[in-house]
């Protein structure tokens, strides 16, 4: 049996302090180009965490078999606002399972295609924005956190933010940085110290309220409206029960799993949509391209059809290149059944939790040619199928994998498509990354400027 190696950490506690709270991937990032094995431990707050990026060693971590989601930290945290919502239940807690088979069909290829025409009414209002602002440095990020957070609402809740109308961004985002940053920081913190710190608590627990609040909006004007047999994500939730056990969600399960779709369902597309607009920016060879399909597929000012959005092949390959270079989720958690006491060669401390480290496994030498090349022909049907299935898991793995895949990619797909069918873009500076971690990834303080590509009359 092999040891995995470590660095060096101090007494009692470890290496915590090496960690920095607000950009803790990047460290593990760094730390992985100093060990070859593909894996190493760290000792943080008193927990083993050993993260893998081997992608032989990730291909056994992704063993539903030997290896399954157990809500620690950081997710146990985030669990205080989340509850028992999808993303933070245990994987044999029996409201997973029943929340699960309930809204399975809210994520059919069918059901994408009528959520469309409210995706295309969203993405609309980000192109007439953008038109009205031409000239002016546009803040990315900020953008694409309207686009992908109305688009949520409107196609999940029938929910309007009206995210375009306001220069501010609305509240519940605040609250949602606030608390997200939070758990983070408490992450690396032993439970004593989190106790200690009276000012952060109070904060913490009025950014909580202030996402409840808005939830409770949500649910009280669906029920005011009095509309049975919506088939959208809350209509699913009031009205639908579990094919299996027949079961129906409680009430304050139906509040937690609105709140964990409104973060997971717009925090990450927005990261996505982000970077790949900045790859764009830096591959004018790969830009050129993708102008040339919109321009063949989308060829004059009416409104696409959801069949054209499907047909797009550059596009799609520019998003999945970028979540290969650039996971908003940088990780996801998975802990061993209890007769799993070994990885590969490697004997497991007693009690450990693993990660797999997407970023460093997205790029590892053993699965990759060239990993630091942006380069979407990896994504043609031939060069495709030579890729390990373990070397890239951006949308996490098995049956705890993200349920919102394809509303991802096609609320990204279509969003790119408008966009560039409007508009040649430019970077007012040399922006370099800067990543903003808030758990999950964007890139900080990137703007970009628009102008029309062909007159409009
Ligand atoms: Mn999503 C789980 C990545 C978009 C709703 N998502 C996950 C996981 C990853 C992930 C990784 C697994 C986390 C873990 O193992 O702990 N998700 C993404 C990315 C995008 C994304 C990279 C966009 C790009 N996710 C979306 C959208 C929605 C959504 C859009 C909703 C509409 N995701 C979820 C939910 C889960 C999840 C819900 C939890 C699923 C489960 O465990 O049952």
């Amino acid at each position: 049996m092999a040891r995995i190696p470590a660095p060096p950490g101090l007494p009692v506690v470890g290496n915590t302090l090496q960690i920095p709270s607000h950009a803790p991937v990047d460290h593990f990032v760094k730390v992985a180009s100093q060990y070859d094995e593909g894996i190493y431990r760290l000792e943080i707050a008193g927990r083993v965490l050993v993260l893998v990026y081997d992608p032989d060693l990730v291909a056994e971590v992704c063993d539903e078999s030997r290896f399954v989601k157990r809500i620690g930290p950081p997710l146990s945290i985030v669990r205080d606002f989340a509850g028992d919502g999808l993303f933070t239940a245990d994987h044999d807690e029996p409201v997973w399972g029943q929340a699960h088979r309930i809204l399975m069909p809210a994520f059919s290829q069918r059901s994408m295609k009528a959520y469309y025409p409210q995706m295309l009414e969203v993405a609309e209002q980000l192109v007439a924005s953008w038109a009205g602002r031409q000239g002016e440095d546009l803040p990315v990020a900020d953008d694409m956190t309207r686009l992908t957070l109305d688009t949520i609402s409107l196609t999940g809740f029938g929910y309007r933010f009206q995210s375009f109308d306001s220069p501010e961004l609305h509240p519940f985002l605040k609250a949602m940085g606030g608390a997200l940053t939070e758990a983070m920081l408490r992450n690396q913190q032993l439970p004593l110290v989190t106790r200690l710190q009276r000012k952060r608590e109070e904060t913490y627990r009025r950014d909580i309220a202030t996402m409840h609040d808005l939830v409770d909006d949500v649910i009280s004007q669906r029920r005011a409206e009095g509309r049975t047999g919506s088939k959208d994500l809350l209509g699913l939730m009031l009205e639908a029960s579990d094919p299996r056990s027949g079961a129906r969600l409680s009430d304050e399960n139906i509040r937690n799993q609105v709140l964990t779709f409104l973060i997971a369902g717009h925090e990450t597309t927005s990261g996505l949509l982000s970077f790949a607009l900045y790859n764009l920016l830096r591959e004018p060879h790969t830009l050129a391209r993708a102008y040339d399909e919109v321009d063949r597929l989308l060829p004059d000012d009416e409104p696409p059809a959801y069949e054209t959005i499907m047909k797009l092949d550059v596009i799609p390959r520019i998003l999945e290149e970028t979540l290969r270079v650039w996971s908003p989720i940088p990780l996801f958690g998975v802990t061993p059944v209890e007769t799993t006491t070994t990885l590969g060669d490697y004997a497991l401390p007693e009690g450990a939790r693993l990660a797999v480290l997407l970023p460093a496994l997205h790029r590892h030498p053993k699965a990759w040619d060239r990993p630091g090349e942006f380069d979407i022909d990896r994504w043609l049907p031939e060069q495709r199928v030579a890729h390990r299935p373990a070397a890239y898991k951006p949308f996490g793995n098995g049956e705890r994998a993200c349920i919102g895949r394809q509303f991802a990619l096609t609320e990204a797909r279509l969003a790119l498509a408008l966009v560039l069918r409007r508009f040649a873009l430019s970077d007012p500076g040399v922006y370099r990354m800067k990543i903003k971690q808030m758990l999950t990834l964007k890139p900080d303080g990137f703007t970009l400027r628009v102008r029309e590509r062909r007159a409009h009359e």
